[in-house]
Formats: structure tokens, C-alpha cells, sequence
């Protein structure tokens, strides 16, 4: 039996769904998801293990044009991973025919195949879909005239085994690279402090998502429960108030459906202490973004 394995870096716009993508192909919850641009800060790596292949996707920050130091380190993962894998997948919405930055950057790149995957056709009525992306197709050709491209919905999972199969096609043989029982590179510590972001996102408006970073400082395995002491960062002392709400309503709230989340991942009871903290300007300083991870 032949093996296969390579590497499959997702990169597009923000908001197009690339953590929804990734996490359909895995068929398990790596990335956070939410209907906010700019969710995904890291590159994760989402890993699907079968007998005769292993492919080791990655899901990237959305493409923007960087104005502050932590955006400038999300477009580096982006640049990386423009070069560093076997396949890329761009990946765009139905409808969406606007250009953007970086693509000049991409369509230079002549030695990673690139399929580009017109993704959401479930948001546009049947009625509508086929002149719709017809359209879409057609602007993506022009500007990727040797590409494939494959419409997909990552929420509903249409067209995900054909794409699976492009995939393999365009692989090359290879042992596999990470054991065969790996999911992800990233570590506990980071699914915590990512759960507790994304029920940041749901809970809190305008620039908060934006100015909170996690760090879990501790994370304890005891035989009934994990004992996990997460901080969250904020920039200012007016964001740590909005954070912890009227007698600390919105934090407990935050701290009610963390542990919830948290507890599904990772199958135990939790016991979760959650600190707010305030860091100035921690999105503008390489050191303090070296210190959580960036
Ligand atoms: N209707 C529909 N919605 C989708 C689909 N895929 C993703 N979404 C929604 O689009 C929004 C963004 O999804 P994400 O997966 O977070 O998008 P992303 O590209 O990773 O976003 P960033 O990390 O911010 O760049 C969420 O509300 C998803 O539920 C799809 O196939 N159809
Ligand atoms: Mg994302």
C-alpha cells in the first residue's frame, strides 16, 4: 500500500470561513469560530490520520492589510504559509468579488498548487446560486487562470469528500511526518485560552475581542477534575470594567459557558479561575506579543 502526506495551508479573507473548513475536514473543534472578522490569530494545524495518507492542514489568519504589531506577526504566518506546504487553498466567499491585499503576493508564487474554493454556496437560494457563481467563478479564473476551482459549503459540508480526493491526487508519497495519533500542534494551554476568546467574541461587542489576549498560567490534572487558572489581558482600565460587568455578572457569565466549552474538549470536569488583568498596549509590543506566543 502506497502512503501520502504533505502539508495543506488554508489562506483567504477574513470571515470566508476557513475555520469552518478546517474543522469540517478534521471532523473535530481545532479552530474557534465566529461571525467576527478576525478570529483566527495563529497558525493551528488540523491533522486527519487515515491508513494510507496523513494531511496536515493549517488554518491562518484572514488576509488584511496590518496596521498594528500583532496584525504584522498574522500576516507573517500568512506569507509563511504561502510557501511552506504542498498545496494552498484559497479560499473565498460566494458572491464576493472584491480584491484583496497580498493577492499580487500569492499569484507570484508559481510553485504551490493552488485550488481556490468558492465556500458559504448554501447562503444563496438555489434559484440564484448557479448565475451567482457563475460570476464568482469567472472573476477567480481571470484571476488564477491555471487553478482549479471548486465551490463548497464548510457549514454543510457539500463538496468536501471531492475536495478530499483533489487533495490526495495532488500529493505526493511520503511517510507521515507527525505520529499517526496527532490532531494538532498546539497545546492544551492554547485551547483553553482560545475557548475563553471565542466566548469573548460572543459576549462582547465592538473593540473588545480586538484588545483581549488569554494566557493560562496553570493547568492541573487531578483524578476527577482540571484545576485551570486562566488570565485575561485587557488594554485599559475602562475594558478590564466592561469585562467583569455590574458586580461581575458578565464575567461569571463568561466563566459559566467557558467551562462548559472547555469541559467538552477536554472530556473532564473543570474548574476554571479566570483573572482580569490589564497589559497597555500589549497588540503594539513585540515583546509582550513574543510573551504570549506570537
Ligand atoms: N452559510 C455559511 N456560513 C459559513 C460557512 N462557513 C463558515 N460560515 C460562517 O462564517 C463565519 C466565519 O467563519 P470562520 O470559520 O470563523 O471564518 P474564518 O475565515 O476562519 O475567519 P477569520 O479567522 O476571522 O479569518 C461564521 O459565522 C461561520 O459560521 C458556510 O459554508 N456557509
Ligand atoms: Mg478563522
Amino acid at each position: 500500500m502506497i502512503h501520502k502526506s504533505g502539508f495543506v495551508n488554508i489562506i483567504g479573507f477574513p470571515n470566508v470561513g476557513k475555520s469552518t473548513l478546517m474543522n469540517a475536514l478534521i471532523g473535530k473543534k481545532i479552530s474557534i469560530i465566529t461571525n467576527k472578522p478576525q478570529t483566527t490569530r495563529h497558525r493551528i494545524l488540523g491533522i486527519v490520520n487515515k491508513p494510507n495518507f496523513q494531511i496536515i492542514f493549517s488554518d491562518t489568519p484572514g488576509i488584511i492589510h496590518p496596521i498594528y504589531p500583532m496584525q504584522r506577526i498574522m500576516m507573517q504566518y500568512v506569507k509563511k504559509s504561502l510557501y511552506d506546504g504542498d498545496i494552498i487553498l484559497l479560499t473565498t466567499e460566494i458572491g464576493k468579488l472584491e480584491n484583496f491585499y497580498m493577492i499580487d503576493y500569492i499569484k507570484k508564487n508559481k510553485n504551490v498548487p493552488i485550488i481556490i474554493l468558492i465556500n458559504k454556496i448554501d447562503k444563496i437560494g438555489i434559484e440564484y446560486r448557479e448565475n451567482i457563481l457563475y460570476k464568482t467563478i469567472d472573476y477567480w479564473h481571470k484571476l488564477f487562470p491555471n487553478s482549479e476551482i471548486l465551490p463548497i459549503s464548510a457549514l454543510k459540508k457539500m463538496n468536501q469528500d471531492l475536495l478530499m480526493n483533489k487533495i490526495y491526487e495532488l500529493l505526493s508519497e511520503h511517510p507521515p511526518y507527525y505520529p499517526k495519533i496527532s490532531l494538532s500542534n498546539k497545546s492544551e494551554y492554547f485551547f483553553v485560552n482560545e475557548i475563553i476568546r471565542e466566548k469573548i467574541f460572543f459576549f462582547y461587542k465592538k473593540e473588545i475581542p480586538y484588545s483581549v489576549e488569554i494566557d493560562t498560567e496553570f493547568l492541573k490534572k487531578e483524578k476527577t477534575f482540571i484545576e485551570i487558572f486562566s488570565s485575561i489581558y485587557v488594554e485599559r482600565d475602562s475594558q478590564k470594567g466592561i469585562l467583569i460587568g455590574k458586580k461581575g455578572k458578565t464575567l461569571k457569565k463568561l466563566k459559566f459557558f467557558s467551562v462548559k466549552s472547555i469541559e467538552s474538549c477536554l472530556k473532564k470536569k473543570i474548574k476554571l479561575k479566570l483573572h482580569v488583568k490589564i497589559l497597555k498596549k500589549w497588540r503594539y509590543d513585540y515583546k509582550k506579543l513574543k510573551n504570549f506566543g506570537y
